[in-house]
């Protein structure tokens, strides 16, 4: 009976809000958010989480396309706390985007501060969490787009929708995590286990009786809204004997997609179906780490699970387990990123503006080298040789209100140096500049950047998320970008769209979008250990012409800090 109620309560976090189906105008969608601290036991060990309104993970969210959404969040933890809506355009409402010092500032303990804002063309999955630290550990939940009230799915209608939430578990303290390895120059702890709703499955210790299990019936569709909520490491996810369509990533519809393995980076969210084409039993639904870096450590070499459970239960067979990649499977992780197809697709077919971007890891160098990173040196990451410092005050108040000393418009359009990027960089280049150097956007103009993963420290893959714009993958390759000879094999009629994209490890991606949503716009990659040591950077996209071109002042309860 236990297992059943867990079940109930989770096809209950998605309950539809019951809007009638002629009723086409936009409507007001409103929480209350209470930011709090609880006790949770995972794999034999007791922490205190920050969570909110109580919930690990956090409360879903449902609206339509075109809803305005209002979450009034009550600060009651002992942190400093802003709340992020990962990959929400924002169209014309960066003041509601959330990362700390970058939009907002912090939502100090005991204060409040209400996101508001519309979302528009979007439908399917997406997320929020917390933008601050180590708290979106736990800190996040869904967030559910549904169509406008009238409109379709552009494939058949599921008979189920079950939200899926892959996190990470500590046996400590994050927030302590994060500041002793900011202490200490260090990259942060590993965690302790990977999740799947919360629960790390039959694979870990003290937690099989509490393996998430979703039950299901024999011969339906179920839509899985499935989102990368790990702080840290991308994951192959399959279910046994099931195949999966892809139908959205990022909630941009894809040309449907079958595949038995997916490839999920931090960041991600995937609307995928699923026929329950069994007559019974028990299916694992299982992750595993995608390993990009060369070396084989930082992560847990388990398998973490879920149990997919028809409802006939006169068939008490063990679960099936699937047969996964091998950790470091780059070509599988490549064939399903590179395969992924946008339903529909309107493409800038020239650029305005063209970069080109190096990203990766960088060293500073500590006196006598006292840090506890490579060689003494503190790690840190950087876009173009810059390693982003957050500013004591949000860059978009400084931009709002023409305060200057927060930030140079000078982030260049290509890297200082030209090097052989992949291969084996030498030491003399390692050592970035720190700094907050941003780049100016004219309104609507259209943007292609590439970035380029380098050797400094390790090749890896890099999900390199931009916040207010989503953004057409239009090639990817391994090795050093080549100007000349990769564009001719851009795809300009129908690459997938996405906000967080995954650079191949030691290789590149290209990306184009148009910037017109104006505002101030983090781009950083979301594994949160490299965010935090500064692998990041700005974009400051300019007002347009028009009234409705332009950044709205700031709400009334503006935070100061
Ligand atoms: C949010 O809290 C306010 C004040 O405490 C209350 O009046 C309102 O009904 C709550 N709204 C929701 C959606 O729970
Ligand atoms: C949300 O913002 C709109 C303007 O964009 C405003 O009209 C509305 O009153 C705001 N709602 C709340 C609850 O603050
Ligand atoms: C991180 O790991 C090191 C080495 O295992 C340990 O000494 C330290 O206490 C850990 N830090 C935290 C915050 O748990
Ligand atoms: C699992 O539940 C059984 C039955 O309630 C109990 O005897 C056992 O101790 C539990 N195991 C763990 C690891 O909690
Ligand atoms: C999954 O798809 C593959 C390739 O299309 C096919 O060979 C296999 O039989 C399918 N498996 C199931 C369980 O449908
Ligand atoms: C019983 O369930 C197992 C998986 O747990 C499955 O392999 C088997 O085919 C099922 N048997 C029947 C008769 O459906
Ligand atoms: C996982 O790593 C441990 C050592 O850390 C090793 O003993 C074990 O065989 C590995 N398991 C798998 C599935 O690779
Ligand atoms: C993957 O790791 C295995 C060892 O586990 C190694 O033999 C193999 O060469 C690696 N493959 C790649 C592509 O790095
Ligand atoms: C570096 O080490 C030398 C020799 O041990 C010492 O004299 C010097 O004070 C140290 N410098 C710093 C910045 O710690
Ligand atoms: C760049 O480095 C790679 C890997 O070491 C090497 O194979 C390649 O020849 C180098 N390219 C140039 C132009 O030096
Ligand atoms: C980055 O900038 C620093 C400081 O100007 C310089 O020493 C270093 O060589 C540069 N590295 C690269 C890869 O551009
Ligand atoms: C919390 O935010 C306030 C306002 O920005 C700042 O003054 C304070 O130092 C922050 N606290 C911590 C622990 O970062
Ligand atoms: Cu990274």
């Amino acid at each position: 009976m236990a297992r059943i109620s867990s079940v109930l309560k989770l096809s209950s976090l998605f309950c539809l809000i019951l809007v009638s189906p002629w009723s086409a105008s936009a409507a007001l969608v409103e929480h209350n958010f209470t930011i709090g601290t609880q006790s949770v036991t995972r794999v034999c060990n007791t922490q205190t989480l920050v969570t909110v309104n109580g919930q690990y993970p956090g409360p879903s969210i449902t609206v339509h396309e075109g809803d305005n959404l209002v979450v009034h969040v009550q600060n009651n933890a002992p942190y400093n706390v802003t709340l992020h809506w990962h990959g929400v355009r924002q169209m014309r409402s960066c003041w509601a985007d959330g990362p700390a010092y970058v939009t907002q500032c912090p939502i100090t303990p005991g204060n409040k501060f209400t996101y508001n804002f519309t979302i528009i063309g979007q439908e399917g999955t997406l997320w929020w969490h917390a933008h601050i630290t180590y708290l979106r550990a736990t800190v996040h939940g869904a967030l559910a787009i549904l169509p406008r009230p009238g409109n379709d799915y552009p494939f058949p209608k599921p008979d189920a929708e079950i939200p899926i939430i892959l996190g990470e578990w500590w046996n400590a303290n994050v927030e302590d995590v994060i500041a002793d390895a900011v202490r200490r120059g260090a990259v942060p702890n590993d965690s302790d286990a990977y999740t799947i709703n919360s629960q790390p499955g039959d694979f870990y210790p003290c937690s099989s009786n509490d393996t998430t299990r979703i039950l299901v019936e024999a011969g339906k569709t179920y839509l899985l809204r499935i989102i990368n909520c790990a702080m840290i490491h991308s994951y192959f996810f399959k279910i046994a004997q099931h195949n999966m369509t892809v139908v959205a990533v990022d909630a941009v519809y894809t040309k449907p997609y079958e595949t038995d393995v997916l490839l999920t980076h931090p960041g991600n969210t995937m609307d995928v179906l699923i026929t329950t084409g069994q007559q019974s039993g028990q299916y694992y639904i299982g992750t595993r780490v995608y390993n990009s870096q060369p070396i084989g450590t930082g992560y847990l070499n388990t398998t973490t699970t879920a149990i997919l459970q028809y409802q006939d239960s006169s068939n008490t067979s063990a679960p099936l387990l699937p047969t996964f990649p091998a950790f470091n499977d780059t070509t599988t992780a490549f064939k399903f990123s590179s395969e992924l197809r946008s339903l529909r697709a309107s493409v800038p077919q020239t650029v305005d503006e063209e970069m080109f971007m190096t990203e990766g890891f960088s060293l500073v160098s500590c006196p006598n080298n006292s840090c506890a990173g490579l060689f003494g040196g503190r790690a840190v990451g950087s876009f173009s040789n810059i390693s982003f410092v957050r500013p004591d005050i949000a860059v978009l108040q400084a931009y709002f209100f023409g305060i200057d000393g927060v930030y140079t418009t000078d982030f260049p359009n290509n890297p200082p140096v030209v090097f052989n990027y992949t291969g084996n960089v030498s030491r003399s280049l390692w050592e970035p500049e720190l700094g907050v150097r941003v780049k100016l956007l004219k309104y609507n103009s259209r943007v292609q950047i590439v970035f380029q993963n380098t050797g400094i420290v390790t090749i890896q893959n890099h999900p390199i998320h931009l916040h207010g714009h989503d953004f057409y993958v239009v090639g990817q390759g391994f090795g050093n970008y080549n100007s000349q000879t990769d564009p001719v094999n851009f795809n300009l009629e129908d690459p997938q769209m996405l906000n967080t994209v995954g650079v191949p490890t030691g290789g590149w991606a290209a990306i184009r979008f148009t910037a017109n949503n104006p505002g101030v716009w983090l781009m950083h990659c979301h594994f949160e250990s490299h965010s935090e040591l500064g692998f990041e950077m700005v974009f400051i996209t300019e007002d347009g012409p028009e009234s409705l071109d332009k950044l709205p002042p700031p709400p009334p309860d503006l935070l100061q800090c």
